[in-house]
């Protein structure tokens, strides 16, 4: 009996150590990104955060209803022919568990929303504004001289732009620390705006004006692409965001527009 007892024991402790081991392993790889790329906005921050939140509380449910089951197998095995005690229903526990449910998908419903609202904030007129245009297959940006946001900005009137080719990926550059709204147009198709490290897209659709803005807390070049399906050369719409400070991003506009205002002038 004694034995019996002790083995019991062993095992519970087995399993116990074993989900333990498996959340710990599980929140360790979390908490390290699990994959994802490096928020390098003030939204994409906010996303991680969810994500992180998600995942964890995932993991934890999935470690305790993995070792209760885990503990049930083993606890109460068949041992003999015999009829165990039968019985129908329990309030308390069908309360319980449907009480457990309601709570966390309010839990997160409430803290995505929250998200969401600050993700989703609509630019200021004073924040600076790029015109973005996807089509097969690359993309245009375009800044207007009159509108560079915060800074003081080379001003004058006109746009500069920015356009890709298939064998040249273009270049998007706006300035760290402030917020920046971007404009999102299509000529032709469906494309979808994806920077990896915002952890965010949004779909370029014709005739439809989509907009999001974002605030980069770090300078740096991140890697981009139109992450929708658009034909034949998708894989070519690639570009890069460049983030910067404020001086070299003014100093970048203003050699794009003496640069282009050269162009102009050659006849
Ligand atoms: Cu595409």
């Amino acid at each position: 009996m004694r034995n019996a007892a002790r083995r019991l024991t062993h095992r519970f402790v087995l399993i116990f150590s074993l989900v333990l081991l498996g959340s710990l392993l599980s929140v360790g790889a979390a908490s390290a990104q699990f994959g994802q790329p490096k928020p390098v906005t003030e939204e994409a921050d906010s996303l991680h955060t969810l994500y992180l939140l998600v995942t964890v509380a995932g993991f934890i449910v999935f470690a305790l209803v993995t070792g209760a089951l885990l503990y049930m197998v083993v606890r109460y095995r068949r041992r003999s022919d015999e009829l165990p005690p039968q019985t129908h229903g329990n309030n308390l526990l069908e309360v319980i568990w449907t009480t457990i449910p309601i709570v966390i998908v309010l839990f997160l419903f409430v803290s995505s929303f929250v998200v969401l609202l600050d993700v989703e904030e609509d630019a200021e007129p004073e924040d600076l504004t790029v015109n973005v245009t996807g089509f097969q297959f690359s993309w245009e940006f375009v800044y207007d001289l009159a509108d560079l946001g915060r800074g003081e900005g080379p001003g004058g009137e006109g746009t500069v732009s920015v356009i890709g080719t298939g064998s040249e990926e273009p270049l998007l550059v706006i300035p760290v620390n402030e917020p920046v709204e971007f404009k999102l147009t299509s000529n032709d198709v469906i494309h979808s705006f994806y920077v990896r490290n915002f952890l965010y897209k949004l779909d370029v659709v014709p005739g439809l004006d989509n907009s999001f803005k974002v605030t980069a807390h770090e300078t740096g070049t991140f890697e981009a692409q139109c992450a929708e399906l658009c034909g034949l050369d998708h894989a070519l719409m690639r570009f890069q965001v460049q983030v910067m400070e404020r001086p070299d991003f003014d100093a970048y506009i203003a050699g794009l527009a003496s640069e282009q205002l050269e162009q102009a002038r050659v006849p």
